[in-house]
């Protein structure tokens, strides 16, 4: 007896400056998609509740130093250990709103200094996003919108080297949507855009790998 084929789930990421409102478009993306009925899970990384999880979290909150390399690493290892978690979420139909990926990855790490390529060798492999929301903002707006918190990166020079590279990791899996606008456009448009994607994944897109 052949088993019945679930219609795959999409891997949706949401990236964008710090205060662009991502982790609040996450949390409103995911309920709206759950009240459509659909299975739907809100994902974030770093994920700091792993061992992995929680140096990189120490780190960021300045009580740790790691060599840049070693971070970056961490970072993708992060990445790892959830994919497979990831893949079978995937494959048995439950959509991943996932808020920061191996865009923020590699932008936040070439920000740095570390060269482009090499930020992106240990990405490859992961799965490929079906769709990647860039919620677009210029640094400066982003630092007037009530402040960074105290966290490493959490500063409007760095944020505009940051936002330089992020630029140069676009493709076409990513819609770029104006992150100025009211709360409540940027809901609408990505609920559009969201939509489209997850019955294009569920009419037989196929799961591909990073960076393809
Ligand atoms: P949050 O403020 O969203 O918790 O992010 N970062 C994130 C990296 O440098 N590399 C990565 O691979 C990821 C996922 C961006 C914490 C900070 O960590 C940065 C901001
Ligand atoms: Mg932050």
């Amino acid at each position: 007896e052949s088993k019945t084929s679930v219609a795959r789930g999409s891997l949706i990421i949401l990236e964008g400056l710090d205060r662009s409102g991502k982790s609040s478009q996450c949390a409103k993306l995911v309920s709206y998609l759950q009240g459509k009925g659909l299975s739907v899970e809100a994902w974030r990384f770093p994920d700091r509740t792993t061992v992995i999880g929680q140096m990189i979290s120490s780190y960021l909150s300045n009580e740790s130093h790691l060599d840049d390399k070693v971070i970056h690493l961490l970072f993708s290892a992060n990445r790892w250990e959830k994919r497979a978690l990831m893949e079978s979420k995937l494959t048995s139909g439950t959509t991943l709103i996932v808020d920061r990926y191996s865009y923020s990855g590699v932008a936040f790490s070439a920000a740095k200094g570390l060269d482009f390529q090499w930020c992106k060798a240990p990405e490859e492999g992961l799965i490929a996003p079906d769709l990647v929301l860039y919620l677009d903002i210029p640094p400066e707006k982003a630092a007037e919108r009530g402040g960074y918190g105290t966290e490493r990166y959490e500063k409007l020079e760095f944020q505009k080297k940051v936002a330089e590279h992020y630029y140069a990791l676009r493709d076409s899996s990513w819609e770029v949507v104006d992150g100025c606008l009211k709360m409540e456009s940027v809901e609408e448009q990505l609920r559009e855009i969201a939509m489209n994607c997850i019955s294009k994944c569920q009419n037989g897109k196929p799961l591909v790998n990073l960076w393809s």
